[in-house]
This record gives C-alpha cells, structure tokens and sequence, in this order.
C-alpha cells in the first residue's frame, strides 16, 4: 500500500532534513484532511506533497514529527474492524514500519495520541517547523499545546518561542530530484506523452466521421493515461477547440470539435505521486489553416530556442527571455503590434508600437502571450521551490526538473487582428530533466513537428 518509493529513499530525505534543522527543533507535519465533495461523498483522496515527500505515505489522520537530535515519530488512525468492513484496510502501522524503516514498538503511535504526545515532544524545543495556515484546527491545536507546556514548565525547562514553515527546508531540498524520483517521473512522462500521441491520432480519424465534442477527447486521454498503470491526473485535463484554446484555464469541454479547429489539450498524468505536463495543439483534421501555421511555427520555434537556453547555471528566467524574444520577433514581422489591445490593471486600451524593446519593456507582448515559460515540476505541478535565491533567479542545477511551454493567444473578440488570425491558441509544452550538465526532453515522444501533425 502506497510505498512508491524504496524505505532507504524516505529515511534519507527525513535524515536529510534534519540535517538542515536549526538546534532544539522539530518539525511537526500532518497529512491533508479529506474534503467533502457533497452530502455524504468526498473529493478523491491526495494528500499534501511534503508528507509524500517524506513519507510516500498517502492517507488522512497521519502525522509525521521529526526531532533535530534524534528520534521520528508517526502517528497514524489505524481502520478498526467495523471501518475496514466499509473502506477495507487502510495503511497499517507495519506499512509504516517498513515504508521509512521505523520501530513500530517505539515510534509509531495512534493518531489520536498525538497532542499528549506532542506535548512532551515539544518541551524544550526552541522552534517548531510547522505550516500555519493550513488547516485552522490544528494551527489552533498546535497553539494550545505549545501555550500548555509554557503554562506548566519546570525549573531550567523552556517551551517553542518560533514556528517555522517547514518549506524552508522541504520546499529547498524538492527542487533537486534524486535519481530515483527522476525514474517516476520518466515514467509519468512516457504514459502522457503516449496519451498524447494516440489522442491526436484518434481525433484525426474521428473528427470527420461524427460529431466529435472536447468530452470524448478528454475521455479518450484520460483513459489513455490509466489503460496500463494506475495513474491519477496532474491537474484538471484542458481540452480546448478553435476559440476556447485562448482561455488559458478553459474546464468548459462542452464544445463540437470541427475539423478546421486547432485543438489544444494541456493534459498530464501524475504517476505514484509524481506529475508530468504536457500541452500540445494540433489541426483537428490534420491541416494547419495558412494563419494556424504561421503562429504554430513562431511558438514551436520559441520552444526550440528556450531549449538551447537549458544549461547549468543559465536560468528559468533566461529560458523565458529566449522564448518570450522569439514570440515578439515573431509577432512584431507580421505586424501584430501596429494595432493591438493592451490591457493592464483592468483597464483597456488600444496600442501601437515600432519597437521591440518597448513592446518586452513595457509588457505589451503579454496582449498575445500573458504566462511564463518555465515551471518546476515533481510531486507538485507546480512543484515547490522558489525560482529566485537572494532576489536573483537561480541557476539551473542537475536533478532540476521544468516544462518549456511557450504560446500565442489570439481570442475571437481581438476584433483588431486579421479575420484568420482570430480564435487561434497556440500552446506547446514540454518536460526537461537536468542530467549531468545537460537537458534532457522526457515528453518528445508527444508529436509536434508540422510534418507528423498533418497528413
Ligand atoms: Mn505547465
């Protein structure tokens, strides 16, 4: 049950964060609570990725503290036998026991015992790593506990004066992968990029057969991704034809897909925890429309000059200024920029440039192209990790694992644009893997020269 990893693996990672502790600390994590979807029926269960992180242990009621010195104790709601009747057996405390290589006579408790518990553990413990602002009944919990052991100290003895947020550490140690989580994501990467491949085939020979709607192909992908191994979704699957690929969120799926359509899909698998992103886009019926082509071609040659950018020490930053400089180039030839609707701080207003370097310093680009290039991946989508050290972007590292997903957005209602040019949105979207000095792209196998898009 949910041991994704090996139990060196997770004994690792909680030694390693450890190490990282300031003196006379602990670090106090719980699992995410289980939400209520409607009466009686919840969201399907995931819980947060800092206790998968350290734990692979997916379940609610779950609770992980961690001693500076030494010592790791779980606390785990264990099924009792009129539970398991309805649930069937949920993790277990031997799980545990062997998932991170801990003694269960010792260190594993009954999640119920954890404020007794913690009330102990805590006293002379100068901070505490613990998310605030998660949940407000264990921020309250937690609170009380450590009011509770400053109210009843003895001589010499002292209570938690700092809580921390523990990503301090967690969130520093997830930017880098090990080169076993860099295996899962592989694989979560092959299943999309597949799912990709086979999806544009089916609507290829689909389209023109009968009345094909954005829900069957967001069906057909999402049982791509789940046909071979038990995999959930990354994130909500985008399926958006002609006009609604340039609504970046677009969850709507309702529309018909015609043939002369672009089709954008955004749609990715999480695999034992670990994400891939893809986006892709395509002529519904295999042929690109004059217009469609000419801004395929500007953003598949953005991507391709972010990839040139993929090197040690360059930056995410640095990947979106290729990018970004190739869409503008490109946009501004055609003349895209004589004319256009700038809107900022909710107000619009009608533009004209001649010149690039306005255009990149005054942010009028984001009119056709409004997001970032580059995003970590891992556990989380947008994985953890911030993009800058010290106010200054932070240089690639090996281990480091992004997606290059540069676009073009033209809505129907730019009434400004070329009639050809309206209602097109273009987005391309790629892993990389920093391996030894290089990029690796582990989601080529998704189709995205003209050549395979059109027959
Ligand atoms: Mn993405």
């Amino acid at each position: 049950m949910s041991s994704y990893l090996s139990s060196e693996y997770y004994s690792n990672r909680i030694k390693q964060a450890r190490k990282k502790m300031a003196p006379d600390s602990a670090m106090v994590l719980f699992s995410s609570g289980k939400k209520e979807r409607n009466s009686g029926v919840h969201y399907s269960y995931r819980t947060n990725s800092d206790i998968l992180y350290l734990t692979g242990i997916n379940t609610p009621e779950f609770a992980i503290y961690i001693d500076s010195k030494e010592g790791t104790h779980i606390f785990l709601s264990e099924s009792n036998a009129e539970k398991t009747r309805w649930e069937g057996r949920g993790v277990t405390f031997e799980n545990i026991s062997k998932n991170i290589n801990i003694d269960i006579e010792k260190n594993i408790h009954p999640y119920e015992k954890i404020w007794a518990k913690l009330k102990e553990l805590l006293k002379n413990k100068e901070t505490v790593y613990f998310s605030l602002g998660k949940d407000g009944q264990i921020d309250v919990k937690i609170t009380e506990t450590i009011n509770n052991i400053k109210n009843n100290l003895k001589k010499g003895d002292f209570a938690p004066t700092r809580i921390i947020h523990p990503q301090e550490i967690l969130h520093e140690m997830r930017i880098i992968k090990t080169p076993e989580e860099i295996k899962l994501m592989k694989k979560a990467a092959e299943i999309s990029a597949k799912a990709h491949e086979n999806l544009i085939k089916y609507c290829r020979e689909n389209v023109n057969k009968k009345e094909l709607f954005e829900f069957e192909l967001k069906s057909y992908i999402e049982w791509e991704f789940s046909k071979n191994a038990l995999t959930s979704l990354a994130y909500p699957s985008i399926i958006a034809a002609g006009n609604n690929a340039t609504v970046l969120h677009y969850t709507n799926l309702t529309s018909k897909v015609s043939a002369q359509d672009l089709v954008l899909v955004d749609a990715g698998c999480e695999y034992e925890g670990y994400a891939s992103d893809i986006s892709r886009t395509f002529p519904a019926g295999g042929k690109f429309t004059e217009a469609q082509k000419i801004l395929y071609e500007i953003v598949l040659t953005a991507q391709k000059k972010a990839f040139e950018k993929c090197y040690i020490n360059n930056t995410l930053d640095g990947i979106h200024d290729a990018a970004l400089n190739t869409i503008v180039d490109g946009l501004f030839e055609l003349g895209f920029f004589k004319k256009f609707l700038f809107i900022k701080n909710e107000k619009t207003e009608m533009k004209s440039s001649s010149s690039k370097e306005e255009i990149i310093k005054k942010e009028y680009y984001k009119t056709y192209y409004m997001h970032n290039t580059s995003h970590y991946l891992g556990l989380d989508v947008h994985d953890a990790g911030s993009r800058y050290i010290n106010h200054k972007p932070r240089p690639l590292e090996n281990g480091m694992v992004f997606t290059i997903e540069p676009g073009i957005y033209m809505p129907h209602e730019y009434d400004f644009l070329p009639e050809e040019f309206r209602g097109i949105g273009i987005r391309i979207e790629d892993d990389v893997i920093m391996q030894n000095g290089k990029h690796e792209i582990i989601t080529h196998e998704a189709p995205k020269e003209i050549s395979d898009l059109e027959v």
